[in-house]
Parts: structure tokens; sequence; C-alpha cells
């Protein structure tokens, strides 16, 4: 498998989670950053299976779409479960991360200054299904016993909402070990304290 780039705009936006998990992995990637006023010609989007970024290179094969690139990291990385059963619930809490990224993107792109504050007090409703999920698997993933890439979803995605709302997950006691814990492992947290990490927006607009 590999050598993997990535081609992408200058933000960690829906890039953010595939980065991390290979960082943790100890896959190395190369990283095209795609100026917008560049894209906006036109070129490269006519070339994009969906008109969209990300890409994935893995050797000569390229993917599109955020979470199949998830699903492709996890196949190779053996973070897919270890057996259907695993597989199917690592999918549906995927999906489930997913879910909750769209509506964060909504707000973040279309609602931030009307509608971040009810955003943040629905947050609740959202984090407490993840939270039941983490407390009864109870070995500090969300399937199995070791990462999966709904983990790496769910981490990054929780790094975001933490960025939104400091205090977002002081009642959810099993999410913020599993936060803690995920940006302690060494090469999360070299990956974290890095300026290729740490330069960039989280998203495309600015808001945060
Ligand atoms: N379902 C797809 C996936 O998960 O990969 C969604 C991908 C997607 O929304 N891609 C956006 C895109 O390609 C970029 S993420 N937009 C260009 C287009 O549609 O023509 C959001 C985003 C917006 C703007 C910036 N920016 O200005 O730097 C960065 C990221």
């Amino acid at each position: 498998m590999g050598p993997y780039t990535i081609t992408y705009f200058g933000v960690r936006g829906r890039c953010g989670a595939m980065r991390i998990m290979m960082a943790d992995q100890g896959q190395e990637w190369k990283e095209i950053v795609v100026d917008f006023a560049d894209w906006m010609k036109g070129d490269l989007k006519a070339t994009c299976v969906f008109g969209q970024l990300p890409k994935l290179e893995d050797g000569g094969f390229a993917l599109y779409q955020s979470n199949a690139i998830l699903r492709h990291l996890g196949r190779n990385h053996d973070a897919y479960g270890k057996d259907g059963k695993e597989a199917a619930l690592i999918d549906m809490m995927c999906d489930g991360v997913e879910d909750l990224r769209l509506k964060y993107v909504k707000m973040i792109y279309q609602e931030y200054d009307t509608g971040k504050d009810a955003y943040i007090k629905d947050l609740p409703n959202h984090l407490d299904k993840f939270e039941a999920v983490m407390a009864k698997n109870k070995t500090g993933f969300l399937v199995g016993d070791k990462p999966s890439f709904a983990d790496y979803s769910l981490f990054e995605v929780l790094l975001n909402h933490l960025v939104l709302c400091s205090c977002c997950l002081d009642t959810f006691p099993s999410l913020k070990n599993f936060v803690e814990k995920m940006s302690a492992r060494p090469k999360i947290k070299a990956f974290l304290d890095s300026d290729a990490y740490k330069k960039l927006p989280i998203n495309g607009n600015g808001k945060q």
C-alpha cells in the first residue's frame, strides 16, 4: 500500500480524521495543497469523481469521499474490527459521526452568527449517544479493544467541538476520557503538536 498522497485545501476540514489516523498508524503521507482561487478555475474539479476534494492517492489508486477514504485506511491498517459484526458496528458509528459532522458543517458555513448558540445548546442531545456507546464498551474505544477509523473520526469531531465550546464534554465522562487518552497516544500527540497540524485552520471560512 501507499505511498499515500492527500490532495485538499489548506484546512483540517474533511481531512482532519484521516491525517490523525495515518499519524497514529505510523503511516507517512504527502500533501498537495490546493489554493481555492486555483480550484475555482475548474480544471482540477473536472477531474474529481464528485467535483470535490479530498482525494487520496494510494500508489496509483485514487479515491474520493472522506469516509470512503477512512474505510480504505481502516482496511489497510487493521482498524476495521476483528470480524464482520465489529466492522458493521464501526460503519454504524462512522455514519453517526458523519450525521454530527454534517450538522456542525452546516452551522459553521451557513448559520454561524445566527445558529451557534442554539447548536451548542442542542449538542448534548447528540453527544449523549456517543457517551452511551463508549461507556458500554468499557475499552476506551467505540467498538472492540483498539482504535478503528470511527474512533479517529469521532476524536477529530470532538476536538473541533471543544474549540467551539470548551466545556461541551464536561457532563460526558467517557467521551472526556476518550479525548484525553487519544490525545496522549504518542504519535497523535506528536502530530497535534506539529506545525503541520497547528497552522491549518479548522474550516475554510475561518469560523470555529
Ligand atoms: N462528501 C464529501 C466528502 O466527505 O469528501 C464532501 C467533500 C466536500 O464538501 N468538499 C468541499 C469541496 O470540494 C471542501 S470541504 N468544495 C469545493 C467545491 O464543491 O467546488 C469544505 C471546504 C470549503 C472551503 C474551503 N476553503 O475555502 O479552503 C475548504 C474546505
